[in-house]
């Protein structure tokens, strides 16, 4: 006879009051946040609607082969983003994150945030211990002496001022490489300072982020459709551990299943209540 195999399937927990009293219990919480905390500061996500700009999705365009065909529309695409962060804030989430490091830290326990995004908006939320996954907006490296600078010039480069225009239709010409943005040592080409898809990560970068996974004792995965790898195993492997973990996303992802709980929401409302400072 066919045993008839049971999966305990049982959907993750809602239960705010019974993840508030495991926040209280906690001593090493890892916060792992992607492109949905910063979507209530009006920050495009990649699968939402803004996750297109122009025609492409953002991986056809964050990938190192497409840099090296066309760098003009790659770095209209950065370029695009950059200016798009300098009238963003920090949302209730970031702020809710920050001051609960804060407190925690007063009472002699941790927080790290191990963040996808490259908006540096944990940052300017006043989070401290902060690891960026996938780099940042900010920061340049150049493809000759491999020299890493922080840049928030707004725009980078002459050549670029008034480009990016994100609607389908904008056309744009090419700009001639010896005016795209060059390396003030060795003149050589300037790229974004983040991880396109096929890099690998930065080595000590993942270290670090592995170091916290194998020690939290609580973690929450913030704003993320754990698709992207590897940071889409993170959460995973804490719940693997059989240390508890907290989704919080408007949908289920394909982890969902994985976690003990799942708050379903927008980060800016849920985060704040989640960890006890709205
Ligand atoms: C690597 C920086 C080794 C650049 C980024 C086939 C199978 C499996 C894996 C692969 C494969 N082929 C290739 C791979 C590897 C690939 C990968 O995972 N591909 C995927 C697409 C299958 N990964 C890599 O290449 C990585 N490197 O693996 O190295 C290697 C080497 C060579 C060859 C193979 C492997 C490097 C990946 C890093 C790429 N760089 N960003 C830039 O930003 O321009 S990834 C980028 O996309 C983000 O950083 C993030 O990681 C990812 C997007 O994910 P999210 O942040 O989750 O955002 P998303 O929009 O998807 O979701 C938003 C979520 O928020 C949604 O769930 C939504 O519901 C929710 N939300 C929205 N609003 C709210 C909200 N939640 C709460 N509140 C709200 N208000
Ligand atoms: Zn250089």
């Amino acid at each position: 006879s066919r045993k008839n195999i049971s999966f305990s399937m049982s959907r993750p927990s809602s239960d705010m009051a019974a993840f508030q009293a495991e926040v209280k219990n906690s001593k090493n919480v890892l916060i792992l946040s992607g492109a949905g905390v910063s979507a209530e500061s009006g920050v495009p996500t990649f699968r939402g609607a803004g996750g297109f700009w122009r025609k492409y999705a953002a991986q056809e365009l964050a990938n190192p082969d497409a840099f090296s065909r066309n760098p003009s529309l790659v770095w209209e695409f950065y370029h695009y983003r950059r200016e798009v962060m300098v009238t963003k804030k920090p949302n209730p989430a970031h702020k809710a994150i920050a001051r609960f490091e804060q407190k925690m830290v007063n009472e002699g326990k941790k927080v790290v945030v191990v963040t996808q995004n490259i908006d540096e908006l944990h940052r300017q939320a006043g989070t401290q211990s902060l690891i960026e996954l996938h780099g940042t907006l900010f920061k340049t490296r150049c493809t000759s002496c491999g020299e890493v600078k922080e840049n928030r010039d707004s725009p980078i480069c002459e050549a670029l001022r008034d480009r990016g225009m994100p609607d389908p239709q904008a056309q744009s010409s090419q700009i001639p490489l010896n005016l795209l943005p060059r390396c003030q040592s060795c003149s050589g080409l300037l790229r974004p300072h983040v991880v396109w898809f096929g890099e690998n990560l930065d080595r000590n970068v993942l270290k670090r982020a592995m170091d916290e996974i194998q020690s939290c004792d609580l973690c929450l995965v913030v704003g993320t459709s754990s698709v992207v790898y590897p940071a889409a195993m993170f959460a995973p492997e804490v719940a693997r551990r059989g240390v508890t973990v907290a989704e919080f996303n408007l949908e289920d992802t394909p982890e969902t299943f994985n976690f003990k709980y799942h708050f379903s929401g927008p980060a800016g409302q849920l985060i704040p209540v989640a960890l006890g400072n709205e």
